[in-house]
């Protein structure tokens, strides 16, 4: 039979105009009925999902022809998952790039960007959903709810409502790029790879493949004990060995597309290698070489830390650095932005670009776990085009996270990038309405690493907030003034957002000194006999009389060394350190004089405070919004900015009332006074959760 390279797919448009309508749901939009005629020369599942998007969601006019051309061996300039749009044709190699390709002209119609000469690949060829979810249906950290693939052991059986729902799951995630999901948490239950679970994956993976979307799984390392199986989980006993052979066998033979594991291993009490006198790369290799035989891979992740006397930043580095070049091809380490966990502001992680001969991924948080839960609006790509565009200079100028993780520098086998999602069966799916732009931001990061926040931000507003079909038509004044007095002052909030959450929990690089009750609260005196030292706030800011910060540089921790120049003078320099780095690296006396001539303690009181003016002034935006949007989304986003404004004001006192009592200085006149007595703040410490 004749190879068919080529695939024609010809859309007629009947009607004259498909209005999208404003979406409640997702920055999808809900569908309207079909009213276009579709001729197709081939079809594939993803073809046909392509075509439905295309007649539900075009707008042409009428007689309009879209063709989808999928050339597997033409298209040179493009990758396997990318596309071209011209002239109402989509150009791919695939058809799931043909479907990119369609939700890519349907965003482009939407937010008005052109529809013709677009060339387009994506930056990573694996783009990553984790899912902290736990088999018992609860998510690690997870604030929209619980989980969307799993609702305990008596409830495995598969119902048309969990069906409905991957499958908008899927679309969501295809429509922005997104490839892979790991679906169950990285403090993983052995269970996941017993059978039963396994054909719940597999239901699963079904719905998902035609979107693109291949499932990983994370996996306990000791799964063999664990389900008593095996005595030992020796990464280089022969019965470990052909146990994890085996297992990945019966997975392959459930799901033939499966993508790998993700590890957590010896790290924060997770078993791992180490257990049995194994290096990280011993273990890891021996599962790579379990999934090699079909093409699956293992992100092994380089979040570890031990108690001991050794500054945390400087852990991952130490350990993993000296492994570079051991690792199998199929075997990438996942390093989290920055070198302690997921901070409102760290600086990059001194891993990126440093291992040179090993395929190296970020892991970003999209749950806003330090961030303020789903009750905080913080828009985080702001945070995620920091670290991306952040310059490691590991491989000359240029050599930024970015280029040290998409393949432009090193020879990497595989590309990836994961977000840990924030998704949950919550009905707007995120918890806060603006939490969604968060799970657009990461799919859009992902599938171009080079992408502006404020772009981002833009698209996610015309999509979500699409100027409503009635009221454009009853109110032309709404229509001549949504972008300004919608779409504007909204973005420049969503924009703001991010560095306000710093000013008001943690600025000039502060860290960790967040509530243990949740991580949500203040809670920067918190140190209780018997936890470990690491965990605690005062580990982190180090205040005393003489004053305020964690000494990193040569001649304290050393942490700093592990920056390739100049980035390590840079930081170490207190003339050119960055202020939003500047307690990251430096512990320096209150009355430090700062480059604008306040005192550092001063600094720290107009930090806190302006955090504070910022959320207030986001209120102020949003309630002059309320004519342009449903009262729905209005009201609650109303409502959770008066609890993240009420946050904010107790971050403030409790932290400036906190340090007070080392600095001894006055709280500058021209801010407002503390309104919390912190003897009350401490002792609700553990009921104080405004929400
Ligand atoms: C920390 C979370 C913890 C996760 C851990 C991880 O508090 O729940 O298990 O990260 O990434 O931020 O493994």
């Amino acid at each position: 039979m004749k190879k068919l390279n080529l695939i024609i797919i010809v859309v007629v448009l009947a009607a004259s105009s498909v209005q999208a309508q404003i979406s409640h749901e997702l920055w999808l939009g809900e569908q309207t009925p079909a009213a276009v005629n579709v001729v197709s020369v081939k079809s594939s599942p993803t073809l046909e999902i392509a075509k439905k998007e295309l007649q539900d969601r075009f707008v042409g006019t009428p007689g309009s022809t879209i063709r989808i051309l999928v050339d597997k061996k033409g298209n040179n300039d493009l990758k396997t998952d990318g596309y071209k749009l011209d002239n109402n044709t989509i150009k791919a190699k695939s058809d799931i790039g043909a479907l990119y390709g369609a939700y890519a002209l349907l965003r482009r119609q939407q937010t008005g960007e052109p529809v013709s000469g677009v060339v387009s690949n994506p930056s990573y060829e694996r783009r990553i959903l984790d899912h902290w979810d736990n088999l018992d249906g609860s998510v690690e950290r997870g604030y929209a709810g619980n989980s969307i693939f799993w609702h305990g052991k008596d409830s495995l059986a598969v119902l048309p409502s969990d069906r409905k729902l991957w499958h908008e799951y899927a679309r969501a995630n295809c429509s922005i790029g997104i490839n892979g999901s790991v679906i169950n948490n990285v403090n993983a239950s052995p269970l996941v790879l017993t059978d039963a679970y396994l054909q719940r994956v597999k239901a699963i993976a079904d719905i998902l493949r035609p979107y693109g979307i291949k499932i990983y799984l994370s996996v306990n390392f000791a799964s063999p004990v664990a389900l008593k199986e095996l005595s030992t989980a020796d990464p280089l006993d022969g019965k470990v060995i052909s146990w994890w052979s085996q297992k990945v066998k019966e997975i392959y033979s459930i799901i033939p597309d499966f993508g790998g594991f993700l590890v957590k291993a010896s790290s924060e009490g997770q078993p791992g290698p180490q257990n049995y006198g194994r290096s990280h790369a011993e273990g890891a290799n021996m599962l790579a070489d379990a999934l090699k035989p079909y093409d699956g891979i293992v992100m092994w992740r380089a979040f570890v830390y031990t108690a001991n006397d050794e500054d945390r930043a400087k852990q991952a580095y130490a350990e993993f650095t000296p492994l570079d070049g051991k690792f199998r091809d199929n075997v990438i380490i996942q390093v989290k932005n920055g070198p302690i966990d997921f901070q409102p502001r760290e600086p990059f992680s001194p891993l990126f670009g440093a291992m040179k001969k090993t395929s190296v991924m970020v892991e970003f948080q999209i749950t806003q776990e330090y961030l303020g839960h789903s009750t905080h609006l913080v828009f985080l790509s702001p945070m995620w085009e920091e670290c991306l565009k952040s310059d490691t200079y590991q491989n000359g100028k240029g050599s930024t996270v970015a280029k040290c993780t998409d393949g432009s520098i090193y020879d990497q086998a595989h590309t990836a990038i994961a977000g840990v999602s924030n998704i949950g069966l919550d009905s707007n799916w995120c918890g806060h309405p603006f939490a969604q732009a968060n799970w657009y931001a990461f799919g859009r990061l992902a599938w171009n690493n080079e992408l502006a926040s404020e772009q981002i931000a833009d698209e996610w507003l015309k999509l979500s907030f699409h100027k409503d079909a009635a009221k454009m038509k009853n109110n032309l004044d709404y229509a001549a003034n949504w972008s300004r007095h919608f779409l504007q002052p909204v973005k420049q909030m969503m924009l703001d957002s991010r560095e306000a959450a710093v000013n008001y929990m943690m600025p000039l690089g502060l860290h960790h000194i967040m509530s243990a009750n949740g991580h949500y609260g203040p809670g920067p005196w918190w140190a209780p006999k018997g936890v470990r030292s690491d965990w605690t706030p005062p580990y982190y800011h180090q205040a005393d009389k003489n004053g305020i910060g964690f000494d990193r540089t040569i001649q304290g921790s050393g942490a700093v060394r592990q920056y390739h120049e100049p980035v390590l003078s840079k930081f170490n320099n207190l003339a050119t350190c960055p202020d939003k780095y500047l307690l990251w690296f430096h512990h320096l006396p209150w009355n430090y004089k700062m480059k604008d001539g306040h005192t550092l303690w001063d600094a720290l009181c107009y930090h806190y405070d302006k955090g504070v003016k910022q959320v207030r002034s986001f209120q102020k935006i949003w309630d002059r919004v309320a004519p342009f949007i449903d009262s729905s989304r209005f009201l609650e986003v109303q409502m959770k900015l008066r609890y993240q404004c009420a946050n904010a004001i107790l971050w403030k006192d409790a932290c400036l009332l906190y340090f007070q009592q080392f600095s001894r200085m006055a709280i500058p006149y021209d801010i407002e006074r503390p309104v919390h007595m912190l003897k009350d703040i401490r002792a609700d410490e553990f009921k104080v959760r405004i929400k």
